[in-house]
């Protein structure tokens, strides 16, 4: 008799996984080990029984026990935790009980995933959707995998650092390593900023109320706040207070005036209107003006286009629209708000739309057009980036949109290049602020319009950032003044 091997042990032990066949030998040659060698036992009355037996001098077999043990092929499914997931996934979909305890060599001490390549956490992703109610372990691995679901859909250098922040407090919350105190400020920073953003909002609503331009031209976009996000996006910090004042109210009205030109006026009122010269109702200092005239022919370009029909080509309509979507005058207007004395070179090269501006606002326009150009052409619309690719080669929308976000990425190669020189005139400040407008773009129109249909998800995220302070620790130890003894 050979010592009992229960079967049933043989099923359930293995990882918590209970019907894979696979998992299951491996299972019985593991219990096996592991358990007293098997045993003969011999009955009594044959124990004193001389015989002749005879030998066929077999010799010790060649495949020694370690050599078996060694065995390590590349062929064997591993217990990482690509397979894991995989094997979970499969025996959920099948109906097979699997236990999410199988995951718990995979957890480390902060309650993230140890994992080996980038499928481990593809697959991990798609097997916490066969999670049940009340998986915790399962509930983590959908909140880790989401973050690098976030990461993939937009990169950390496309976008704003301090709009980021709010997200990465959430994250880092979560951690079980936090350092508490570093997270209390965190939490500080960030509402007290918030709270300043709000009565900077609340003041520039009022100056809005007053021109009436968000009643008084009912067919124009009121977009006071989502011009205000802008702002915030290009210059987060406390200091840049009144630029963020002097950018929304440029954003505000020229996005009125962008109504005026794509839907409002007729072709004539538009030539007179890009001939006064004199925008609205602000004296612009030196430096504006000729950068208002610019946007302000640009608009008109794509208006005369649209009323003959013209369709350019993608490379022709973006020359134009890099100028027209509006990169240069915020820059321009954040760069003057926060700039005294003027440097002669760095304006000089700020009206010249090179370099780095020119291919920052080219990624601005085509951004906007992803986000916008559906809804445009329904309406009636010059064609943007989509529409005259489409036209220029026979490609469908979606081929279409795909190469627009490719090109975007090219871009931003030569951005990176450009704001790597050395030599340029601009200041950092000045980069950041152009920088940061494109980014702003990535986040606005990542979900169709943020900016001008204001759609339910950028507004919910826009929402946290503006309204919704950081909740505090319970335990508020860290701030307790010491007494004076523990100093
Ligand atoms: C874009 O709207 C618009 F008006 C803006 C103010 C975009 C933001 C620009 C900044 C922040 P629309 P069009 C400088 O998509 O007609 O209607 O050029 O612009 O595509
Ligand atoms: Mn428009
Ligand atoms: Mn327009
Ligand atoms: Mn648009
Ligand atoms: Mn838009």
């Amino acid at each position: 008799m050979s010592s009992c091997i229960n079967p049933s042990t043989l099923v359930t032990s293995v990882n918590g996984f209970k019907c894979l066949p696979l998992a299951t030998n491996r299972a019985a040659i593991r219990i096996m080990a592991k358990n007293k060698p098997v045993q003969c036992l011999v009955s009594a009355k044959y124990y004193n029984l001389t015989v002749d037996r005879r030998s066929a001098n077999y010799q010790p077999s060649i495949w020694d026990h370690d050599f078996l043990q060694s065995l390590n092929s590349n062929y064997t499914r591993k217990e990482n935790l690509y397979a894991t997931s995989l094997e979970f996934r499969l025996l959920r979909q099948h109906g097979y009980p699997v236990s999410q305890e199988v995951f718990n060599g995979f957890k480390d001490d902060q309650g993230g995933f140890i994992y080996d390549d980038f499928k481990g956490i593809l697959s991990l992703h798609e097997a916490s959707y066969y999670s049940l109610e009340g998986e915790s372990i399962m509930e983590e691995a959908w909140q880790f995998t989401k973050q690098a679901k976030r990461a993939v859909e937009l990169p950390l250098h496309w976008k704003v650092p301090m709009l980021e922040a709010r997200w990465f407090i959430h994250v880092y919350e979560k951690r079980e390593d936090k350092y508490h105190l570093l997270l209390e400020l965190a939490k500080l920073e960030f509402n007290t900023l918030q709270a300043i953003y709000q009565e900077e909002l609340k003041d520039i609503s009022g100056w809005w109320k007053d021109t009436g331009l968000g009643e008084k031209l009912s067919f124009a976009r009121d977009s006071l706040v989502a011009s205000f996000l802008w702002s915030m996006g290009i210059g987060s910090e406390p200091q840049f207070a009144f630029c963020r004042r002097i950018v929304t109210i440029a954003i505000a009205l020229i996005t009125v005036i962008d109504d005026i030109y794509d839907v409002y006026g007729t072709l004539d009122e538009l030539e007179l209107f890009t001939d006064v010269r004199h925008p609205l109702c602000f004296e612009p200092p030196s430096g504006l003006h000729e950068i208002w005239l610019g946007l302000l022919q640009a608009r008109l370009v794509e208006a005369k286009w649209y009323h003959s029909k013209y369709k350019p080509t993608l490379g022709e309509f973006l020359e134009n629209g890099l100028v027209s979507i509006g990169g240069p005058m915020g820059t321009m207007t954040a760069y003057l708000s926060v700039t005294n004395p003027i440097i002669e070179k760095e304006l000089e090269f700020l009206e010249s739309n090179q370099d780095i501006i020119h291919w920052s606002f080219k990624i601005l326009r085509l951004q906007d057009d992803l986000g916008t150009s559906s809804d445009e052409i329904q309406r009636g619309d010059v064609p943007k980036s989509i529409q005259c690719y489409m036209h220029e080669t026979g490609a469908s929308e979606e081929v279409a949109r795909e190469h627009i976000e490719d090109m975007m990425r090219q871009m931003w190669k030569k951005v990176n290049a450009y704001r790597a020189d050395k030599d340029s005139p601009l200041s950092q400040n000045t980069v950041d602020f152009m920088l940061n407008l494109v980014r702003m773009s990535h986040f606005m129109y990542l979900r169709r319009d943020g900016h001008g249909a204001q759609n339910q998800e950028t507004m919910d995220v826009a929402s946290t950032w503006l309204f919704q302070p950081i909740p505090l620790e319970d335990n508020h130890m860290a701030f307790t003044a010491p007494t004076a003894d523990e100093f």
